[in-house]
């Protein structure tokens, strides 16, 4: 099993410099930035990681080729590649719906998108003078004018189409969950893209970009994972929800919560509205034993590398340590 960890680079630069390093220094193997435009651009923020860090693998989790230009992609994760001495990866999905709509940018043919992107900036960064008539991109001879280098593309996905294409195109998937009967899911889609693409299992990396809260006291490290759950419980779809049998009443209480919650301030609502079920099936949450069965549990499941997202813990700083202490070291 590999270990990634992700930070959203809603912090300062020297703040996230010191996550980074201790989670290097804690013995994971990959930190993935999030990408949204109201949060610190985040290829700023990777050129720091970059300079600070020795050995940690890093990039975007996930950037969109709806923001910029393959080209553009391409040209900063090349830099990050040189900056690092080949320790990029980058992680690129169809977006933020909600986030775009914010910034008139309007949601249309993600896969196609995303296909034609991919295969634009893998050609890029192999040096490659690219010559490229899509159905969205026209490149005509485009050329990078400095080593990129090989970089790993990791796709995020959850639909069976992205997860399929994701399989096909990609050297690894991000998906967003946390229990081993999504990936049960998954697994048919992803199966059928390796196929495709005649790539066998080994070569391709399976990455639960989960939600984690780890704490020696394992209702401290639940009650951590609520607000982050409610969250996961409200952007749902159907299907999902529907998969692990959760009760349309149950969740649409979370969704009365948080709607309150952003009305009249009341987040201990939206924590009372999370019921131990969802934070079993949205978060892999509880003291490092907790952990490390379901971890073992994923690893069945096909997952390869356990992305530990948002909240981490109670305590970041000491659930990054326990982690590093008591989790790692037992699953390598
Ligand atoms: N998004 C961000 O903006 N920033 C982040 O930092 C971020 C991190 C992240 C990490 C892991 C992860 O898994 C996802 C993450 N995301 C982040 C979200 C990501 O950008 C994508 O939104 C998400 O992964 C895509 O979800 P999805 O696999 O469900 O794909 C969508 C597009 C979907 O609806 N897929 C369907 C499917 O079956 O896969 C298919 C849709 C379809 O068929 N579309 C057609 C087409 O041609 O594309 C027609 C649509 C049309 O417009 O006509």
């Amino acid at each position: 099993m590999k270990f990634g960890i992700e930070f959203v680079p809603d912090m300062k630069y020297y703040e996230l410099e010191y996550y980074v390093k201790l989670a290097e220094d804690s013995g994971f193997d990959y930190t993935w930035i999030t990408d949204h435009y109201n949060n610190r651009n985040v290829y700023s923020m990777l050129t720091i990681l970059a300079m600070k860090t020795r050995t940690i693998k890093l990039g975007p989790g996930v950037t969109n080729p709806y923001h910029i230009s393959p080209a553009l992609i391409a040209s900063a994760i090349g830099t990050i590649n040189e900056i690092s001495g080949g320790r990029a990866v980058l992680g690129i999905g169809a977006g933020d719906k909600v986030t775009f709509e914010r910034i008139g940018i309007s949601w249309e043919k993600p896969l196609k998108r995303m296909r034609e992107a991919v295969e634009i900036i893998r050609q890029l960064t192999e040096g490659k003078a690219v010559k490229y008539d899509g159905e969205i991109f026209k490149f005509n001879g485009a050329k990078l004018g400095f080593k990129a280098g090989s970089i790993p593309i990791y796709i995020g996905a959850q639909g069976p189409k992205m997860l399929q294409l994701a399989a096909e195109i990609g050297d690894g998937v991000l998906i967003n969950a946390s229990h081993p009967k999504d990936f049960e899911v998954a697994k048919e889609s992803i199966d059928a893209g390796l196929s495709k693409a005649g790539k066998s299992r080994d070569a391709f990396d399976t990455v639960a970009y989960a939600s984690m809260s780890v704490d020696e006291d394992r209702d401290k490290a639940r009650n951590a994972a609520r607000i982050v759950v409610a969250f996961i419980v409200a952007g749902s779809p159907p299907t999902v929800l529907e998969r692990h049998g959760l009760s349309e009443d149950a969740v649409n209480a979370v969704r009365e919560a948080l709607n309150n919650a952003f009305t009249k301030g009341d987040w201990g609502g939206v924590a009372k509205s999370v019921t131990d079920e969802m934070i079993d099936i949205f978060s892999i949450s509880g003291t490092p034993d907790d952990v490390i069965e379901r971890i073992n549990e994923l690893s069945k499941a096909g997952v390869t590398q356990v992305v530990a997202g948002s909240p981490i813990g109670p305590d970041k700083k000491k659930s990054i340590k326990l982690i590093g202490k008591e989790i790692i070291p037992k699953l390598k």
